[in-house]
């Protein structure tokens, strides 16, 4: 299975040109990883390895890989109509991809609006949070509350409100007017805890802080992500999302759950919102929206947001805001496909159930060496390990490389091994997964 890792007329094996995302260039460069093909539950490598997907591509390929129910979705669109403009002009996919993610959307949360990207989603939620409260009179409220550890991409909104320290100290002062929660992990109080941890709900009282330092009447919105996947897998304490919706309502703040990892059955329901049976008013969703096959991202907005909008002059433009691939044919061809795999497949059903076992294989790795917590909500963990002294993160690249080695591709996120496999993943594999992750950690300095 020796495929080309460039095309006949490239120049062959030049990785100059290509500025990588997120990565060590200079390392990669030496070493390179290329993936060259995909299928249900397995990328090959360009050496023809079979590796074994515990990230589901990067938290998006959530019915697995090389769905032909997409690809042929997708190819009748192209064939059809491969663009149309998304401004003055509509197609059918779009609507109906908007209703379809609204059906599975908390009840009063069906308006959606259509981005290509996670970051895009949580830039057009902060200026609709924003430009909602002028509409409705109230123009002084444009803070923008995040929390620490927090991601939200990389516009300039998403990094301003994000809240790990390399993503934004390069960046200038970012946005003006911007304010962080405390963090919730606490590994002293909640260490190896399975599901919502005890401890922690006070923490949302943080919140209080904040208003009482800025009053209410100049914030917009706070951001969270419901379950912070980024930084290492932050599942939300018991009560604390409960008692962040009572502190926004009580001073009509808005509040947004990013739900870019955890949309569309990652933590065994469609929104993590419906897990935990919480309604922000704003979700942003991206990634699985397409299975991670064409990019899309969206924003869902209770009824009541859109409709404030809905002022003016009928033919005037309501909200100065969109892009130019804005319901793109293939990504709304790609994510009807993907909504009507996850339906038929019962795949957020199957999360839950079979969260019991994914829950004690990770847990087994109690005890091996490096690991100090163990955290897992759905088909998410987070395996975090302490870090070596004066090298943080090293660690955890070493143990990547070495997991990898042996043919399974798990996310790294500092000293944090984050594993998020697809949703068709079979208990063998969660076995294998877990076994090459002890492996690994037993021969690691
Ligand atoms: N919000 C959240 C909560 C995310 O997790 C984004 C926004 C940005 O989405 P885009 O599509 O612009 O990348 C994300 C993206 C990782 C990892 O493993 C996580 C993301 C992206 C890449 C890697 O830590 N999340």
């Amino acid at each position: 299975m020796n495929k080309p890792i460039t095309t006949a007329d490239a120049q062959p094996n030049n990785l100059d040109a290509y500025w990588m995302p997120f990565t060590g260039n200079r390392q990669f460069k030496k070493q390179p990883r290329m993936l060259v093909a995909a299928e249900g539950m397995h990328y090959t490598s360009h050496d023809g390895r079979q590796i074994l997907d515990a990230a589901a591509g990067m938290w998006c390929v959530n019915a697995g890989h090389g769905r032909r129910e997409i690809l042929e979705a997708v190819k009748a669109q192209v064939a059809t109509m491969d663009y149309a403009p998304p401004f003055q002009m509509g197609h059918p996919l779009a609507f109906e991809v908007a209703a379809r993610v609204a059906r599975i959307a908390p009840a009063g949360m069906e308006r959606v609006f259509f981005t290509n990207s996670g970051s895009e989603a949580v830039d057009t939620a902060l200026k609709i949070a924003i430009a909602y409260h002028r509409l409705r009179g109230e123009g002084t409220r444009t803070r923008l509350i995040g929390r620490e550890r927090g991601y939200h991409g990389v516009g300039f909104g998403g990094t301003s409100v994000g809240g790990i320290s390399s993503n934004r100290k390069f960046f200038g002062p970012l946005l003006n007017g911007v304010d962080h929660l405390r963090h919730t992990h606490d590994l002293a109080k909640n260490a190896y805890s399975r599901g919502q941890p005890e401890h922690g709900a006070d923490l949302a009282e943080d919140l209080e802080r904040l208003v009482a330092l800025h009053d209410a009447s100049t914030i917009a919105c706070v951001i969270v992500e419901p379950m912070a996947g980024s930084t290492g897998v932050l599942v939300p304490p018991k009560g604390y999302l409960e008692r962040l919706r009572q502190i926004c309502d009580r001073h009509g703040i808005l509040l947004i759950f990013d739900e870019v990892i955890t949309g569309f059955g990652r933590v065994g329901k469609s929104f993590a919102a419906t897990r935990f049976a919480i309604t922000p008013d704003i979700i942003t969703c991206a990634k699985g929206l397409t299975n991670g096959t064409v990019p899309m991202g969206g924003v869902i907005c209770k009824n009541a947001i859109y409709e404030a909008f809905m002022q003016g002059p009928e033919w005037a433009v309501e909200l100065f805001h969109g892009y130019t691939y804005t319901a793109h044919p293939l990504a709304c061809a790609a994510s009807l496909a993907s909504l009507d795999l996850f339906e038929a497949e019962k795949l957020f059903e199957r999360t839950l159930e079979l969260q019991p076992y994914f829950e004690q294989a990770v847990h087994s790795l109690k005890g091996a060496p490096h690991v100090v917590d163990i955290r897992n909500i759905g088909l998410v963990a987070g395996i975090e390990m302490a870090p070596r002294p004066g090298e943080p993160g090293k660690r955890g690249f070493d143990a990547f490389l070495k997991i990898y080695e042996k043919g399974v591709l798990p996310r790294v996120t500092g000293d944090i091994i984050a594993l998020s496999p697809p949703l068709i993943v079979e208990r063998p594999q969660i076995d294998r997964i877990v076994e090459t992750i002890g492996q690994v950690l037993r021969t690691l300095n």
